[in-house]
């Protein structure tokens, strides 16, 4: 199916970074299966009330319209209703704005039935404000000839439709939380574990999903599943996590979450809070940032104040530059806790592995135990747990050298030598 063509416009109310804003509307577009024919922008002190351009500009727009037999308009900021239906009257053209792109974008992708419940709590929530009597309902009226009677009526209508939809967000409301209290049942559990986790977050199509596929081919147990991933804004909507075994038998779980944009709907926050929960739990964040593309700067600022909105709390955290191949700068590359890499290089993944095994593993200590024989469980549950570096029969028992985490080495105490 072709793409359906669409003309893209936008307001420059002293938007610092307006350029970039208008940029990432062509990658939404093109994200929703639709290609931009034209743009038309216009630089405002404030957009109008009722038509959001000034009159001249939507003239033109008329024009553009008209002249590229275009029949949607996408607009980079949310509309009100009214603004809506002005252009729609003016341009006889179908209006979405920014925050209708992204619900669409999402309810399209959206697979698991927990993000399609997030999409659709997101989209009750985005229609309930702009419920209006159908155009439909308003010739009823008419037809029933006008007057304070029928006014009655078309409110009744609305005030019915208002209820419908409160209920629907009650309802999905309910069914979201009975998946979520099994989420945290499983979280707790590997907290309880003391499996260490870490989470691939940042801004869509840098890279995260690509990355978790190395990790996983490299280091996934039980032949775990690969991720989906494509060029494209939003390609993971889904937390996925996977169990890797990092060299040293060093268990840890990632979590390829779904990526941000700037100016995220408020209504699909709250979706994203719950998505991400796994990364708000993690012990350690690797932020992925794509090197290659001019903006990053932009993106990451974006990241950090997605994730603030989202309540995620200061983790530790290593940053990924990205897609170092497409630059010309070295690779791999780090600093601190910093790395310039490219997923498609197997030395930059040795590296980024490296880095999480320090920053997750840093509390490792290394202890040497005599284990009677009486005992024996216990060799079999360090050997499974942990790095066992070095094992001898002995007399009195099996005497086994192995990193464990301080917290851990305390229980065995006992058999230290
Ligand atoms: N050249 C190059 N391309 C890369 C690299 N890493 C990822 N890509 C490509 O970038 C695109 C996006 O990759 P994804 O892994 O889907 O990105 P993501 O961050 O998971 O994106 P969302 O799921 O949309 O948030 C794909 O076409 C990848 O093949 C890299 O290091 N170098
Ligand atoms: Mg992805």
């Amino acid at each position: 199916m072709e793409p359906t063509p669409v003309i893209t416009i936008g307001l420059n109310v002293n938007h610092p970074h307006f350029d970039y804003s208008m940029e990432e509307l062509q990658q939404l577009v093109v994200a929703n299966h639709m290609t931009s024919v034209a743009t038309l922008t216009q630089k405002l002190d404030h957009p109008d009330a009722g038509t959001y351009f000034g009159k001249g500009k939507l003239t033109e727009l008329t024009d553009l319209v008209n002249g590229t037999g275009a029949t949607t308009i996408v607009a980079n900021d949310e509309l009100s209703p009214s603004q809506i239906r002005n252009i729609e009257t003016a341009t006889s053209a179908t209006v979405i704005d920014r925050t209708g792109l992204i619900l669409e974008i999402f309810a399209n992708r959206a697979r698991t039935k927990e993000a399609k419940l997030q999409v659709q709590l997101a989209k009750l929530r985005y229609q309930l404000p702009r419920l209006r009597t159908s155009a439909s309902q308003r010739l009823d009226q008419q037809a029933a000839g006008g007057g304070l009677a029928n006014r009655g009526a078309g409110e009744t209508q609305l005030e019915l439709n208002r209820r419908t939809i409160e209920h629907q967000i009650t309802h999905v409301r309910h069914e979201l939380k009975d998946l979520q209290r099994a989420y945290t049942t499983q979280s707790k559990r590997r907290k309880e574990n003391q499996v260490k986790t870490v989470a691939l977050v940042g801004y869509t199509n840098a890279g995260k999903s690509t990355i978790m596929n190395q990790l996983v081919s490299r280091f996934g147990t039980n032949e775990e599943k690969q991720v989906f991933v494509k060029n494209m804004l939003f390609a993971t909507l889904d937390t996925s996590v996977r169990n890797l075994e990092l060299p040293g038998n060093k268990q840890v779980l990632a979590s390829d979450t779904v990526g941000f944009v700037s100016d995220l709907p408020h209504q699909l926050v709250e979706a994203f809070k719950a998505t991400l929960a796994e990364a708000a739990d993690a012990d350690l964040l690797i932020q992925v940032v794509d090197y290659s593309d001019p903006n990053q700067e932009l993106m990451m600022e974006t990241t950090t104040n997605t994730l603030k909105a989202i309540g995620v709390p200061d983790l530790p955290m290593i940053t990924v530059f990205n897609k170092a191949d497409r630059t010309g700068s070295r690779f791999p590359e780090r600093t601190g806790a910093n790395l310039i890499m490219s997923a498609q290089d197997p030395a930059s993944i040795d590296e980024l592995v490296a880095m999480i095994s320090e920053q997750l593993f840093a509390d490792y200590v290394q202890k040497t135990y005599l284990i009677p024989f009486t005992a024996g469980d216990l060799v079999a549950d360090l050997n499974q747990n942990f790095d066992v570096q070095a094992t001898a029969y002995e007399a009195s028992g099996t005497k086994l050298t192995v990193a464990l985490p301080a917290t851990v080495a305390i229980r065995y105490q006992q058999y230290e030598i």
